[in-house]
Formats: structure tokens, sequence, C-alpha cells
């Protein structure tokens, strides 16, 4: 599914878009652009429990995507998370492709690329984290990743446990379903440098993801869109809010209430876009399908149960799941 760099792009250096980056027309952000006057669900949780959990499912369900505030994390964190990178590309703007890493370019039926340099690790559980595949620059990032890691957790809980409410069985089913302390959280920082000819290319095309859930933080530069209701809807940056992203396995565990988010990344003519994207998956070998609980003889199951390993084979080898 990824092809090998062969030579060394470097996107900064590029004076044009080349015709690998070029969308077709009906995709270019040029011909495809953000509704006006719509904007995208932000929930205080500090609102009380049941407003919360009613907000909260209906976010899930009509949109499969909102921002969170008053989530706890402090704001002195997520400007760690966030200097630290920036730091390392004003130091060394190769850092951006990530050295040994590289850029992995997936394939798309037209053979069209992202215009993206992305690194990507495990960051819970212990078990399954090897450090050496962390970025080793700057110093400090192991032990930001590791705070967040754990704030991160404390909120993914929480909002496992609302979502479970929300479709009405225990507390904890989502998350046991998942795999409990299992489950693996992965960070993907997406790095998207400035575009010659942002109106022709994508930074990320459009996609659902094939976690849970996906908690991202963006840096101030705009580029996020979310689609909903045969438009895309700009998801813009809000200071130390989280963006929550409904991902193909809760879509599946809620049997089809919770909506996996169609969602793309724009690029930026002069300025560098930076997420940081933490992906919430089960292990490989758990069998993911409708909540058993969920299902009558009025609502059979919409999903078949896989593993997640058979089900992310199928999806990066665009298969029928
Ligand atoms: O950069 C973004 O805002 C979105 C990135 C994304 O969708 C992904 O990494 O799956
Ligand atoms: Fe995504």
């Amino acid at each position: 599914m990824e092809i090998e760099r062969e030579q060394k792009l470097s996107f900064e250096e590029m004076k044009e878009v080349p015709p690998q980056f070029v969308r077709p027309v009906n995709e270019r952000p040029e011909n495809t652009k953000a509704v006006e006057g719509v904007s995208v669900p932000v929930i205080s949780l500090s609102l009380p429990h049941h407003l919360l959990v009613k907000q909260i499912t209906e976010a899930a369900s009509e949109w499969g995507f909102f921002l969170i505030t008053d989530h706890g994390i402090s704001p002195t964190l997520i400007q760690r998370l966030q200097q630290d990178q920036k730091e390392a590309l004003a130091n060394d703007p190769s850092a951006a492709s990530f050295q040994g890493y590289g850029t992995k370019f997936t394939k798309n039926l037209d053979q069209k690329l992202e215009w993206i340099h992305y690194f990507f690790h495990v960051m819970a559980p212990p078990s399954k984290v090897d450090y050496n595949m962390w970025p080793q620059n700057p110093p400090s990032y192991r032990q930001v990743t590791e705070e967040y890691n754990v704030e991160l957790s404390r909120v993914r809980d929480m909002m496992l446990e609302i979502l479970s409410e929300g479709l009405g069985v225990e507390r904890n089913a989502l998350k046991s379903s998942l795999g409990n302390e299992e489950m693996e959280m992965e960070m993907k920082i997406n790095v998207y440098p400035p575009c010659p000819q942002p109106e022709l290319a994508l930074g990320v095309e459009s996609h659902t993801d094939m976690s849970a859930l996906t908690f991202l933080v963006p840096n101030e530069v705009p580029g996020l869109q979310i689609w909903k209701d045969n438009n895309w809807v700009a998801a813009n940056y809000v200071e130390n809010a989280l963006f929550v992203h409904v991902g193909d396995q809760l879509e599946v565990l809620s049997n089809g209430k919770y909506k996996s988010v169609l969602h793309r990344s724009l690029v930026n003519k002069e300025r560098t876009r930076i997420s940081w994207a933490v992906f919430l998956v089960p292990p490989l070998e758990t069998v993911i399908g409708p909540l058993p609980s969920l299902l009558t003889h009025q609502s059979p199951p919409k999903f078949s149960a896989k593993t997640y390993a058979e089900f992310r084979y199928r999806k990066l080898n665009k298969l029928p799941q």
C-alpha cells in the first residue's frame, strides 16, 4: 500500500504542484469550498452530566465529530506538545520528513499523492510502546508525550463512558469491547508544508478513520474539513479544544448510531499546518461487531463482526467490509 520514496521529494523546493499531487477537478479545494455559516459542535465537558450525555450523543450521531472544551488537559501541556514540534522544524526544516521514516504515500485509485509528511508511533499501552520509534528530538518529546498520554487516557475513558450511556448500554461496554487497558493509542503527527498551489492539492484526502475515536489538536493554521449534509464544513482552530472524530470501529459497535465522519485536510500557501492525532484502536485480534445488547428483531446488525486486523486489511486494500 505504500510507495517507497525513490527520489527525495522536497516539498519546500517545489515552485508549483507536480502533476501527481494535482487532484481531479471534482476533488480540488477550489471547486469544493466549505459552506459558509455552519459551524461544528463545540461541547464543554463542564456541562451538567445529563446535558453532556445528550449533546455528545447528538453530535456523535449527527456529525460524527465535535470539539470539546474544559477537558482538564492543561493549556500549558498542549502548548508544550505544539512548541516542541515548532522548534524542531525551525531548527531543521528537513525534520519535517522525520529522519528514517520518510513520507508514506498512500496509493489511491487515482494514484494521487497527499501534500503531507507524517510521523507515527504507538503511545500506549506500555507493553506495545517502542521508544526507539519515538522522535528523539526534541529531547523533551518523550516526557511531554507521556504526560499527554496520561491526560488523554482520562478524557478517553470519560468519552467512552458517555458514549456508552448514550447507547443505553452498561458504562464500561465500549471500553471493554475495545480491549480495556490493552486498547492502543497511536500518535500521528501530521506536518503539511506550505504549498504553492493549495487550491489544487489536498493534505489528506477525504476518508474516515479506522479507529474507534480520534482525538486531535491542530496548530492555528486552518485546514480540517468535515462532511455534513452534502457539504464540507470547516473545523477551525479553537484554542485548547480537542477535536474528536468518531471512527469506523465505534460506528460498528454502535450498529450505526454513531457516524464515522468523512473528513479531509487542505493545505496553506504560506504556513505549515501541524496536527497531532491520537487514534484509539483495539488490539488487532479483537473481534469488533455491533454490541449484542443493541440488537433486536427490529434492529438487526448492520455490520459483520470481524477482527480489527481483518477490518484494517480490508480497508487498506479497499476491499468491501
Ligand atoms: O490534520 C488533520 O486535521 C486531519 C488529519 C487526519 O484526518 C488523519 O490523520 O487521519
Ligand atoms: Fe483522519
